[in-house]
């Protein structure tokens, strides 16, 4: 039997200073959904996530609650852990940067850095932001209100001076112009490359890459005066996770290049500059796509503690329902654009899309094949051209739909594309009206609620990477086993078995009430 083909795709890792929030629910989710497609689609799948747990910023966060570095981390990584139980996801590892193996991997790639004459000794002097944890040239910078120069995140900067190791990350330019050049979805979207594109033209800058003031990180091999910056013990988990430096390993093998590393377009610059230029230097491949998605709003505005409003996943999910937001975040905005979360837009689509949309056409199908086929598959007679033309359009064109777009992370366009199936199922129903022909025809009121039910099994195989749970609901309906339900079983006829007896309907997408 050939091997079957492997894809891997990862989250950053969340640093563990603050609660999880809707942005971290949101990239965790949009990569449960990239892993769960691709699993049902017959890919070996390496999905990770995790925790970044070093750095002045969790130093200093410890340091200011009153407990050590390794309490707050516990405390806080169990947070994220909790998020994805929350939002079911279905993560294969979940890595956190304090764990012994990782250290060891992190410590194998900056030897092998520094072997490759890529790592020099020097003096850092320059800006730095604890909050991004990261270095800016004093062009990036802007003036804040009382004189402090502010990162162009808006955060809070301060003038550093001390000894450091330095990455020759100037040396690296060319390279890193090539990469960007052969592979033209190296970087996605298209209008984020470009930026990329700028920043490297601009000219690289070698990078700082380690710290003496506090020691909460990976000790630099040798010297241990030193540990890194946490951005290259951050990066290095995207393989420490496949066993790195073991690149022999099973895991290594099978998974390394990642097919996608999927981020929000703040740390960019991070993931599509500085992690190819190690990678590349260490001697390893760089992975074959970085994919920055947009920002969250919560109504119109940044969402922050200071203005208390901080959409908290549980509370959404207990509000809305876990499909509901899941379907919810995939849909409502391009990814890759930026968007706001409003409560309107949440029940707008809650109510038209799944309630009034899906969850009418599954519900009344269902209800008149429960009064009138003996709540039994009915038997389709010959189909008719309008027959085949859904049955076409929501079988293997949908799913061939569906990868083209879930290959290139466009999760709101296959969304859109199976809603537009079930427009036309929809139509469909009124134009054929079943609960006529149930007085005229009965033969063809079978066909056409075989047509229907076979529609919404389709879709609901389709949508259960995005709505894991409603999906089982509709398919449980409709009894199809649990060994059925990955995409090979997608327009293959005859799947829904007449005859077979289905339980009573019920309702998966209830409409939302205001109170
Ligand atoms: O940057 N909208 O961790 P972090 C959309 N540890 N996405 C958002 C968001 C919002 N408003 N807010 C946060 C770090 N995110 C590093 C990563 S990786 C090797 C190291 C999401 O906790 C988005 O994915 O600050 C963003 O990139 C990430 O959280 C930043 O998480």
């Amino acid at each position: 039997m050939s091997e079957r083909k492997s894809y891997y795709v990862t989250t950053p890792i969340y640093y563990v200073n603050d609660k999880p929030h809707l942005g971290h629910a949101y990239t965790t989710v949009a990569c449960d959904v990239l892993a769960r497609f691709k699993r049902l689609d017959g890919f070996d799948v390496k999905f990770l996530t995790g925790t970044d747990e070093h750095g002045l910023k969790i130093y200093q966060t410890a340091e200011k609650q009153g407990i050590t570095a390794q309490e707050l981390v516990d405390k806080f990584s169990a947070n994220f852990r909790e998020m994805n139980e929350l939002m079911n996801i279905s993560n294969d590892q979940f890595i956190r940067t304090t764990e012994e193996s990782h250290k060891q991997s992190a410590q194998a790639i900056w030897q092998k850095m520094f072997d490759n004459g890529d790592i020099y000794l020097d003096k850092y002097t320059g800006w730095y932001s604890v909050r991004d944890e990261a270095y800016y040239s004093e062009d990036e910078l802007t003036d804040g209100d009382n004189g402090e120069k502010l990162s162009p995140f808006g955060s809070p900067c301060e003038w550093t001076e001390e000894e450091s190791y330095f990455f020759r990350l100037s040396a690296w330019e060319d390279r890193l112009l090539k990469l960007y050049e052969d592979n033209d979805d190296f970087i996605l979207p298209k209008s984020r490359k470009n930026e990329v594109l700028g920043f490297v033209k601009g000219g690289l800058r070698d990078l700082s890459i380690s710290r003496t003031t506090f020691d909460w990180g990976v000790k630099v091999p040798n010297d241990d005066k030193h540990v890194m910056y946490v951005w290259i013990d951050a990066l290095t988990n995207y393989i420490s996770a496949l066993g790195y430096p073991d690149t022999d390993g099973e895991q290594f093998k099978k998974f390394w290049p990642a097919n996608v590393h999927i981020m929000g377009k703040d740390i960019l610059r991070f993931h599509a500059v500085y992690w190819p230029a190690f990678l590349m230097s260490a001697g390893i491949e760089p992975p074959k796509r970085i994919f920055a998605h947009g920002w969250w709003t919560a109504e119109g505005q940044k969402m922050s503690k200071s203005i208390g409003n901080v959409i908290v996943p549980a509370e959404i999910v207990e509000k809305y329902g876990l499909d509901q937001v899941r379907y919810f975040m995939m849909r409502e905005i391009s990814f890759g654009s930026d968007g706001n979360f409003s409560h309107d837009a949440m029940v707008g689509r809650m109510n038209s899309d799944l309630a009034n949309n899906l969850g009418n056409l599954a519900q009344r199908s269902l209800s008149m094949i429960a009064k009138n086929c003996d709540g039994r598959v009915p038997k389709a007679g010959e189909f008719t051209t309008e027959d085949n033309a859904l049955l076409e359009a929501s079988g293997l064109r949908l799913l061939q739909n569906l990868r083209d777009e879930f290959d290139g992370q466009m999760f709101h366009r296959g969304l859109e594309k199976i809603w537009l199936v079930l427009n036309q199922a929809n139509s469909y129903i009124d134009e054929q009206a079943p609960w006529t022909l149930k007085k005229t025809d009965i033969d063809r009121m079978n066909t056409v609620l075989y047509v229907v039910a076979e529609v919404v099994r389709n879709v609901s195989l389709l949508l259960q990477p995005v709505m894991p749970e409603s999906s089982a609901k509709l398919l449980d309906l409709l009894e199809i086993s649990y060994n059925n339900r990955n995409f090979s079983f997608i327009g293959i006829e005859h799947a829904l078995v007449p005859e077979t007896p289905l339980p009573a309907p019920k309702g998966v997408f209830p409409r939302f009430v205001e109170e």
